[in-house]
């Protein structure tokens, strides 16, 4: 196979933080002595109290545990300690939907946690409990995620792109004291309603307090006694109740993120403090080859973890300016992210496959109105990038100057696992090459058989690191079920990878039912299960087909009830419902209506077929002996011609 192997520039690798010789002694330490690797590297947070151990805890119990008898508190590791020396640096630069700007200094920054930190602490949420933020990307958003951290509060965002019936789920499950949202948000140039989705998820659900951020004045109800402004608390508050930062254990939980897994239930990833934070900034001290000059944007939403890790802690951590943009990539024009990176001269950039891909099919002359001189260093996370999609990135957006890093990660992984150093091995298309410290990957057979050498398997990491999740919230065997429990003494990532010759790693795709839409990751099961909530469908399966733009598109199977005849309409609000049950991102792009589904005589929707039905690949079906009723196959393929495809 031919090699398509890119080097960085000379002048990148010669100003990066880090060159070979380094990575290989640094790497070679974390993996044969970790306690000793870590405890170095842990010098770098600043801490109340030293830690006793390192780590103890091992794969066949689930039981870890990083820094153990140390004290820090994450808020004042990214706000507090950088104030004697960058006060009046820019912290945040905040680009609203519409083209205005705010920005703060890490002492604005610091005032403003202060004044959340207060409110929360005059509504008496007290180290612990839950706090659930439900903002658009709004400057509110990343104060209370700082100040839940300053007062040892666990945050959960929730994207506000969640339906109200996914927020009421998160809610149910995490039982938060206090929810924080806003009256609405802004989208391409348009209002969408924020509050409302926070009124019907608590409906049948007793809270104390909403916190209501104005961001556009929209009418919304309101339950008084409940429902308090945000702008109102802010001004009663004493605001030296901020002030102190709580002392909090190494192990005290940091974070609580939703996430989805192959069963109907999405599950609450929990990050805990030190380990946490540690993985954030290393990773991005490296990864990001974070310089203090930087202008660093990472465009994902704080609602998914690459925005909680690389937009908030690891960026803060460093005393890093980050920006926080509300709006979407093409509004009010398909220019609108090159024109920003030319607005405040941003050098390193960290977005998404499904961005590129379809900023891509715009042309270039949108890039080439603007000069992005800027830029130094690119990114992209959250799906495979194909090799197309990454050489326009590289050509056309980073004008072969800026190396690209393709980090492979997950929600429970914390931070970057794999992820090219450009200045210490070349780039390949396609490849997230290899792992960064601490992370051991290793590929699996199906029968749990440690493949050496070239080879395509499960993907696994054989050894703990610090910012590994650290159980699901309210489920105490999930942790190791789901994840230690196939392979025993492996974490289990759900990704299929190929190692090549080199030894660069290369993710194909999740091995189990989470499909990968638009970098958003979402359950076959959750659609499934909304599908089936709708009122005419009697049973549903879902599957993924390729998309150009996203990657992945969701294909539906669905059997509608007796008597009840299958219509373009009746698809199109069966998507429309998705929508309404669990957000935009999970609607159905194909919807197939069908007579019955192909099960197994064991009764098991045989998911393969319908993966190559949906796909158009009607031979080579594979074994389909099982199938209780093989003339199931002709009608799902005749069927297929009159798929209903949505928008
Ligand atoms: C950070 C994030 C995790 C899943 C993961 C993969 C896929 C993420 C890459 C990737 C190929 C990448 N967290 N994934 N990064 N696949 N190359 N660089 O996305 O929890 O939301 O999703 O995303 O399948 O398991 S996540």
């Amino acid at each position: 196979m031919s090699q398509e192997l890119y080097d960085a520039p000379n002048s990148f690798i010669q100003n990066a933080n880090i060159d070979k010789a380094t990575y290989e002694a640094m790497q070679t330490a974390a993996l044969l002595e970790p306690d000793v690797f870590w405890a170095q590297q842990a010098e770098r947070l600043t801490w109340f109290k030293p830690w006793t151990q390192v780590f103890t805890g091992d794969f066949s119990t689930g039981e870890i545990n990083w820094f153990t008898g140390g004290e820090l508190n994450v808020a004042y590791n990214c706000i507090d300690r950088h104030l004697a020396q960058c006060a009046q640096k820019t912290a945040v630069i905040w680009e609203a939907e519409n083209g205005e700007q705010k920005t703060f200094t890490y002492q604005m920054l610091y005032d403003e946690v202060c004044a959340a930190a207060a409110m929360l602490r005059s509504l008496t949420v007290k180290k612990g409990d839950r706090v659930i933020i439900y903002l658009p990307m709004i400057p509110q958003l990343m104060f209370t995620v700082l100040a839940c951290a300053r007062i040892g509060a666990v945050h959960s965002v929730v994207f506000a792109g969640f339906s109200a019936e996914s927020l009421h789920l998160r809610i149910k499950d995490c039982t938060p004291k206090l929810i924080i949202t806003a009256d609405g948000g802004y989208r391409r140039g348009q209002q969408f309603a924020v509050k409302k989705q926070v009124d019907q998820a608590l409906d049948a659900i007793n809270i104390a307090h909403v916190l209501v951020v104005k961001r556009t004045g929209q009418e919304i109800f309101w339950q008084s006694g409940r429902d308090l402004w945000w702008h109102e608390q802010k001004d009663n508050v004493d605001l030296n109740l901020g002030i102190h930062a709580e002392i909090m254990s190494a192990e005290d939980p940091l974070f609580i993120l939703y996430t989805s897994g192959s069963t109907g239930k999405p599950k609450g990833i929990l990050h805990t403090t030190a380990g946490y934070l540690l993985g954030a900034h290393i990773s991005f001290y490296y990864i990001m080859d974070y310089k203090p000059t930087d202008i660093y944007w990472c465009t994902a939403d704080i609602g998914w973890i690459t925005g909680h890790t690389y937009l908030v802690y690891g960026p803060l951590s460093h005393g890093a300016t980050t920006l926080l943009f509300e709006g979407v990539p093409n509004y009010p024009d398909p220019g609108r992210f090159w024109q920003i990176i030319d607005k405040y001269q941003v050098s390193v950039f960290y977005s998404a496959p499904t961005v590129i891909r379809m900023l891509m099919r715009e042309g270039d002359e949108w890039v080439k109105k603007y000069q992005r001189l800027s830029l130094r260093l690119l990114g992209t996370v959250g799906e495979p990038i194909n090799p197309e999609a990454w050489r326009w990135y590289y050509d056309v957006i980073g004008e072969k100057r800026c190396p690209i890093v393709d980090t492979w990660w997950q929600t429970e992984t914390g931070s970057i696992m794999i992820s090219p150093l450009p200045s210490c091995w070349p780039q390949k298309p396609g490849s997230a090459t290899r792992p960064f410290f601490g992370a051991k990957p290793v590929l699996l057979d199906e029968a749990g058989q440690l493949l050496t050498g070239e080879a395509t398997g499960y993907l696994c990491l054989a050894q703990a690191w610090p910012s590994m999740l650290r159980g699901v919230y309210g489920d105490k065997t999930a942790f190791y079920q789901l994840y230690l429990s196939k392979f025993p003494h492996y974490y289990l990532t759900g990704d299929k990878a190929r190692r090549d010759k080199e030894g660069d790693y290369w993710i194909i795709g999740r091995s189990d039912d989470v499909m990968n839409v638009a970098g958003h990751r979402i359950g076959s099961a959750e659609v499934e299960n909304a599908l089936v909530a709708y009122p005419l469908i009697t049973e549903a399966a879902v599957v993924c087909v390729p998309d150009p733009i996203k990657g992945e598109a969701i294909y539906a199977f669905a059997t509608l009830q007796k008597d009840v005849t299958p219509t373009a309409q009746s698809a199109k609000e069966a998507c429309e419902w998705v929508a309404m049950e669990i957000g935009k991102f999970a609607q159905p792009s194909y919807i197939q209506w069908t007579n019955a589904l192909p099960k197994t005589r064991s009764g098991k929707i045989m998911r393969r077929l319908l993966r190559k039905i949906a796909a158009g690949e009607y031979t080579d079906l594979g074994d389909i002996s099982t199938l209780a009723d093989p003339a199931v196959v002709e009608l799902l393929i005749s069927e297929s011609k009159s798929v209903y495809k949505s928008k």
